[in-house]
């Protein structure tokens, strides 16, 4: 099948009725009917819409979500879950990796995300030294994604130091370790496995991991327009220990280099003043927003009612995984404010004052141009990514298309997407992962095997 009716489309423009949306053997939209009829035996949905981009992942990290909410001895904080994730991170082999990625990626789907950037930086292997195949890692998340279905941004990762001023590296950050060339080499090996369903880019982690003078010659060094990601300022100490060693605010040393235009997504931009809030949004940039991440490890609000008002693009990731739905980190971004704010109905425009519409439509564009692909929207041209809801259920039972995202996301727990669809391929179909036995099996062993450590 390569065409679908959909009584209920969400098209760029908002939601349209009499819908049937045509695609290629190569998995792109070539037509888009409207005020079309139904035909008799036609294959018919009630609502279709894009699938959403997951643009911060870092897939290994899934296997922990649960394993670290237990009081220390002294403060927690970001960091001390960072050496726990650590800890995790020692351990993971190449089949791990691919078996935790294709895991998550398949629930991912299930939940009606259809595109992730994965930020990969568990380059090397447990001691330090690289694979016989230095990409070995990033290809096993690779084919975990094409093993559920999933496109990919492919995202190695920079990191070369443990905090500003170039420090040495941590022993327990030993598989991480990369310089520019490094990055290079695995950006090259990794070129073969562009096509349409997976794009390569490349991510310096942070302005505590890389200094400018690397990002300046990676970025340079990059070919085409490949997206770039960065965690920015993320933690309170991160951008107090960038004060002190440059005189600037992170996003402020990141922007004051020019390189920042729409290729870049800043992940995490928590702590800005306003400067940064018009600085971000008028490079043309995106903000990564990890909702249930930041919530679970105590980042901070980012400022979304100025950023919005200053036209700034943003997207939503799931980042360490605690949640695995696009549903979800739009709840909490809009909550998160309400909550700051004791206001309500923040996320919104005067063009499109219904919040989850707003939400949906705003993370979808931001998500697909973190990805560097073309995604996000049912159009001709772009990957044919439908997620179909299920209209039996009784949260969406006779309900007009005016009110579906805002009941998708703001009302309940179940999952109400049902059927998926990437690169006009049914991934999921009523609301199963096709492959999810096999994918379930595998994850199963793996996570019993790093339980017991
Ligand atoms: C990460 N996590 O890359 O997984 C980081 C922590 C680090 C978040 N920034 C690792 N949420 O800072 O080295
Ligand atoms: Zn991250």
């Amino acid at each position: 099948m390569s065409s679908l009716f959909a009584h209920n489309a969400l098209l760029p423009q908002g939601w349209v009725s009499n819908v049937r949306l045509h695609w290629n053997d190569d998995g792109d939209f070539n037509q888009i009917e409207q005020n079309t009829e139904l035909q008799a035996y036609e294959n018919q949905v009630q609502f279709a819409l894009p699938g959403m981009t997951n643009l911060h992942s870092h897939a290994f990290q899934r296997a922990m979500a649960g394993m670290t909410e237990m009081a220390g001895e002294g403060k927690d904080s970001f960091w001390t879950w960072r050496d726990l994730m650590y800890r995790y991170a020692l351990h993971i082999t190449p089949e791990q990796i691919q078996a935790i990625a294709a895991q998550l990626y398949a629930e991912c789907l299930r939940h009606g995300y259809t595109a992730v950037c994965e930020f990969h930086y568990l380059h090397r292997d447990q001691d330090g030294s690289f694979y016989a195949r230095p990409a070995e890692m990033a290809e096993r998340v690779i084919a975990a994604a094409e093993q559920a279905g999933m496109g990919i941004s492919m995202l190695p990762v920079l990191y070369s130091y443990a905090d500003f001023g170039e420090q040495m590296l941590r022993h327990d950050q030993r598989r991480f370790s990369t310089n520019v060339t490094e990055i290079m080499q695995l950006i090259t090996a990794l070129e073969g496995k562009r096509s349409a369903q997976v794009e390569i880019g490349v991510a310096p982690h942070s302005l505590r991991a890389a200094s400018i003078s690397q990002i300046r010659e990676l970025v340079a060094a990059l070919p085409g327009a490949r997206p770039i990601h960065v965690h920015i300022a993320e933690q309170q100490k991160e951008v107090d220990a960038c004060i002190a060693y440059s005189g600037r605010r992170p996003v402020e040393l990141l922007l004051d280099t020019g390189l920042v235009d729409e290729r870049w997504c800043l992940v995490h931009a928590t702590h800005l003043n306003k400067a940064e809030v018009q600085g971000i949004a008028s490079s043309g940039a995106v903000a990564g927003i990890c909702t249930t991440t930041e919530g679970n490890l105590g980042d901070g609000f980012f400022d979304l009612p100025d950023y919005i008002a200053a036209g700034g693009r943003f997207g939503v990731g799931s980042d360490s995984h605690v949640s695995q739905s696009p549903v979800e980190e739009l709840r909490w971004l809009e909550y998160g404010q309400r909550l700051r704010l004791q206001g309500r109905n923040i996320a919104s425009i005067p063009a499109q004052r219904k919040v989850g519409d707003f939400l949906y439509q705003a993370a979808l564009q931001g998500g697909a141009q973190a990805s560097g692909r073309q995604l996000g929207q049912l159009s001709i041209g772009y990957r044919a990514e439908i997620v179909v809801l299920d209209d039996e259920h009784p949260n969406l039972a006779g309900i007009s298309s005016a009110d579906v995202l805002n009941t998708w996301i703001f009302a309940g727990n179940d999952n109400l997407v049902r059927d998926v669809y990437v690169g006009g391929k049914l991934v999921v179909q009523n609301g199963k992962h096709l492959q999810q036995a096999e994918i379930q099996s595998a994850y199963g062993a793996c996570i019993r095997s790093l339980r017991a450590l």
